[in-house]
């Protein structure tokens, strides 16, 4: 009988011709350049920025949460892809994609966070040019506590850093398309939760972090975002082999100001998706791979 799926020890795939697990694609139906992002309806968004390779731009869902579209921009081949939320998510992405595509890569996120700086106005957009670190809650703190009597509740890493060329072309793309004010640069913080690991109030959970956000910016006084996704990009992109095949970078819109409890309205938020996206597609499009 046909297995479901061959390499289970290796990058699975499945079916003729064979596709990757949870992304669905198969060789070549991604570009070596990428803009990933969270949300379908942004991806949708950017994606009438692309013109046809062929007669229409190229589109699948998988049926795993994946949505990937791939055209032309500035004559470039370009995918932009939306991966739904956390590491899992772009574990999957970053190792699936890999699997499909010769060659370097080149990929940058745009995404949402909320931010922990008060002068940081809702509808900027920041660029991680300053790295990002990953805050995890420590499991076994919570779930073995008189064996790990002491522990922190949460473990703080230290800062993984983006590609250095691709993040200053994408600052400058986006300084160029939004203005200079709407753009920050800075450090990023990546979380394993949107709730506990980002300082969140729940009084339904154990979860000792009501000084978790003041720890982080005693770490790293210039932390500005808090997200989901940017720190495993730019660790999976260190560690992609040959080294340095893949170069990363992110920027992300501040939907909600943690300080002051702003939070950006919708109109602006769309604002900045399709200006910020399309700049990010004009500096992928620039960037010698
Ligand atoms: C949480 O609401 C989600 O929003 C942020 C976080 O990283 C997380 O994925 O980014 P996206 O809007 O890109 O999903
Ligand atoms: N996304 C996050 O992960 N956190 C926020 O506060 C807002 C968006």
């Amino acid at each position: 009988s046909k297995s479901v799926y061959a390499d289970t020890n290796g990058v699975p795939r499945s079916g003729d011709p064979p596709r990757v697990l949870h992304l669905g694609l198969t060789d070549g139906e991604i570009a070596n350049r990428v803009v990933v992002v969270g949300h379908h309806s942004r991806a949708e968004l950017l994606s009438s920025f692309l013109s046809p390779e062929g007669s229409e731009v190229f589109k699948l869902a998988s049926d795993r949460g994946f949505l990937a579209y791939t055209g032309l921009y500035n004559d470039q081949r370009l995918s932009i892809v939306s991966i739904g939320m956390g590491l899992s998510m772009m574990d999957f992405f970053v190792r699936e994609a890999r699997a499909i595509v010769q060659g370097p890569m080149a990929i940058v996120r745009l995404g949402t966070c909320g931010c922990l700086q008060e002068w940081v106005k809702v509808g900027c957009v920041s660029v991680a040019s300053a790295g990002s670190a990953l805050v995890q809650r420590n499991y076994s703190h919570f779930d073995a506590p008189k064996a790990h009597a002491g522990s922190e509740p949460y473990l703080i890493s230290d800062l993984c850093m983006p590609d250095a060329e691709l993040t200053a072309l994408v600052a400058s793309s986006l300084q160029e398309a939004l203005g200079a004010q709407k753009v920050v640069e800075g450090i990023n913080i990546t979380a394993d939760s949107f709730y506990s690991s980002q300082g969140r109030a729940d009084p339904a959970f154990t979860d000792e972090n009501s000084v978790l956000i003041e720890k982080v910016l005693q770490r790293y006084p210039k932390a500005i975002t808090m997200e989901m996704e940017s720190f495993q990009l730019f660790h999976l992109a260190r560690s992609s082999l040959p080294k340095g095949s893949i170069k990363a970078a992110a920027a992300v819109v501040n939907v909600a100001n943690r300080p002051t409890g702003d939070v950006v309205d919708g109109e602006a938020l769309r604002c900045a998706e399709r200006d910020g996206g399309r700049a990010l597609l004009q500096a992928l499009s620039k960037l010698k791979l």
